[in-house]
This record gives structure tokens, sequence and C-alpha cells, in this order.
């Protein structure tokens, strides 16, 4: 395990605080002599979600790979279960089973994306934009992403700073494919506000409500037009189902930390794409080791909208993987044939960005 620390190319701010140094934990498995790489989402400080980069260090040194140490298993597929007995701590068994299924398909020679059963190389991808100081500069930097290719514009809202930048954005650019984050601002009591941007003909809301709370995000689905997608809402597959059922969305956002790996994010997959419901992949500001685990996981049947998988370029000067992440002008990214993620760990460049450093057997 180590930590490294990358300062992002501009401070990105969300309805629940500003980043604009990343502190990032990697895990680097070694696989009867083949290397696998994964990346841990949490953040630094347990403001998205309850983990945080501190948490995830002690579960993973203390508990994860203690399930593990020791064990004979024939396939990535089989850690989900080994990590069971740790409730909770998704994140940081997120990190260690996607470094697991980086060194199964470097052993079997193949890309990841088509050990997991992807089915489409060429992936949509849509970007994610904080929260800006004002409107012109919310609308400049839609400008430049829209003519970087990108598919679909969503913007981070939040009280006070919600319906007039959609009304000013939809103004401008009536026919783009727009949606909101709230990152759980919001209470059901705001019901009035939330029903306004149903005039604005949005893809979606994403997390309006509290983060835990799925029954009051099917209460708010009932009286507005537009599909709610549930973000930090849904850790499993069973809070999936749950949410479904109650009709608490239309829409699922899939990220493999906070539901704790591919085999959880696949159940997921498989559920929503049963119950006609779409799914995307969504971003934690990643370094290149996760966003290559995005693409691959994006290569699945139902990730059939934009995800906010981009270029390496709109988070970072230099990326820590060669190449780095590159979007065509249509605003997709291809899935590298090369085996495991695809891309290769830049040895020197992770070693001078690393604080700490902790090997484990
Ligand atoms: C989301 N990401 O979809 C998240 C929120 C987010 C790209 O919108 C440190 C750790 C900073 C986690 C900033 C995007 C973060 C973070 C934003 C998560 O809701
Ligand atoms: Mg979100």
């Amino acid at each position: 395990m180590r930590e490294i620390r990358m300062p992002l190319v501009a401070p990105f701010e969300t309805s629940f605080g500003r980043t604009s140094l990343r502190r990032i934990l990697l895990v680097e498995i070694d696989a009867e002599g083949v290397s696998g790489w994964g990346e841990c989402v949490a953040g630094e400080g347990p403001f998205y979600s309850p983990e945080t980069v501190e948490t995830a260090w002690h579960v993973l040194r203390d508990f994860l790979w203690p399930a593990v140490r020791g064990r004979e298993f024939g396939a990535a597929s089989e850690i989900d279960a080994m990590l069971a007995d740790v409730r909770g701590h998704n994140m940081a068994k997120g990190a260690l089973e996607a470094a697991v299924w980086d060194a199964e398909a470097r052993q079997k020679r193949l890309p990841l994306w088509k050990l997991l059963g992807g089915e489409r190389q060429e992936i949509p991808c849509g970007v994610s934009i904080g929260l800006k100081e004002n409107d012109d500069e919310l609308e400049r930097q839609v400008e430049k992403e829209l003519a970087a290719g990108y598919q679909r514009i969503k913007i981070k809202i939040k009280p006070g700073r919600d319906v007039g930048p959609v009304a000013r954005l939809r103004q401008r650019f009536p026919r783009i494919k727009l949606m909101v984050d709230a990152n759980s601002a919001y209470e059901l009591s705001d019901l009035p506000l939330l029903q306004e941007l149903d005039a604005y003909y949005l893809m979606m809301i994403e997390q309006p409500l509290g983060w835990d709370d799925i029954w009051s995000h099917a209460e708010l689905q009932r009286k507005l037009k537009t599909p709610i997608c549930l973000d930090e809402c849904i850790h499993s597959e069973e809070h999936a189902r749950a949410a479904i059922a109650l009709g608490a969305c239309g829409i699922i956002n899939i990220k493999l930390g906070r539901v704790g790996g591919y085999s959880a994010a696949r159940r997921i997959h498989d559920l929503c794409r049963e119950k006609g419901v779409p799914v995307w992949c969504g971003g934690m500001l990643e370094s290149g080791i996760g966003r290559a685990h995005n693409i691959a996981l994006s290569t699945l049947a139902n990730f059939t909208l934009p995800g906010d998988v981009t270029a390496s370029r709109r988070y970072w000067t230099e990326d820590i993987i060669e190449p780095e992440v590159t979007v065509s002008a249509q605003g997709t990214i291809r899935a590298p044939e090369g085996p495991g993620i695809g891309y290769e760990p830049r040895r020197e460049r992770i070693e001078s960005l690393t604080v700490r450093h902790e090997e484990l057997s």
C-alpha cells in the first residue's frame, strides 16, 4: 500500500466541500510474480461517504489483508466473499479486489474489460463540473467541455446555486444532455424548488436527498417528472433492489469503490438490466489507475448512459499511467487492448509522489 499526493489542475467544489489536493491510496498486489494495481477512492475527509484515506489504510492493513493472506483462490471473483466478514469499508475492499482483477487479467494476458465480460469497446463520456464562482465562469467551462466532445454535462448544485445556473445553461444550450448532482444537499421540504427543475428537461437529478435515505427519494420521485439518479445511497445489490422496488430512482450511478468492487458492481449492473434501469459509471477524481478501472467497468452492456469517466488531462497535469487516458472528438474512450487495466503504472513517477508506503506479507 502506498499513499500518493496529487494536486488537481483546478480545485473541484461540491455541496460538501472543495478539494485541491488528492490524497490517493494505491494498492499493488503480487500474484505469483504478476503485479496488479487498485486505487482506493476514499476522500481526505468523511464528507462524501464515511470512509477516509486513513480508515481505508487501517482496514486494509489490519483486516482485509489478513482475510486473504495465505488463502488459496482461483480467481478474483472469489475475493468478494473472502472480505464479507468485514462490514462496510467498501472503498478499502474495492481497492484490494480491483488489484486482484488486474493481476488475474495480466496473468491470462487478457484485457480486464474482456475478462469482466464487457461488450462495448467504445464508451460514451460526460463531464462533472464543480460549483463555480458565477454563471459566466460556468458557461465558459461548459463551452470548453462541449468543444472537447463530451456527450453530456453534469453540474454540481446546492441551495442558492441551482435553478439560476440551470436556467441560464438551458437558455444558452437548449439541446445538450444536461444533468445536476446535489450530493445530498436538499431535504424533502425543498420539494417546490426541486419541482422547478422539472421545467428544464434534465436527464436526471443525482442524489438530491440524504446520503443514506432511500425512502425519502422514493417520496420525492413520485412528485418529480425528472428521473432521480442515486449515487451515495447505493452501497450494495440489496440497496439497489430496495431503491428500485420503492421507486426511489430511475437511474443508478455505479462506482467501484462505493459498492466494494467488481463483484458487487456486476451484481448491481445485472439487477438493473433485469429491471430496465440504466446505469452509468461515476467518478471520484481518480488517478489513472482508478480511471482505467472505471473504463473497464463501463464496457458492461447496461452502462448505456455517458459516465463521469474523462481524460487524464481534465484533472492532472501529468498522470501516473502510460499512456494517459484520452477522449476522442466524439466524446468517447476506447477500452485498451493490452493486458489487465491496459495502461502501465509509471513506477518512477508513482515513487516520487509517494508520502508513505507499507509492504504487507
Ligand atoms: C460524485 N464525483 O459524483 C462525485 C463526488 C466527489 C466527479 O462529481 C474527493 C473524494 C473529492 C471524493 C469530489 C464527481 C471528491 C470526491 C467529488 C467525490 O458525486
Ligand atoms: Mg454524485
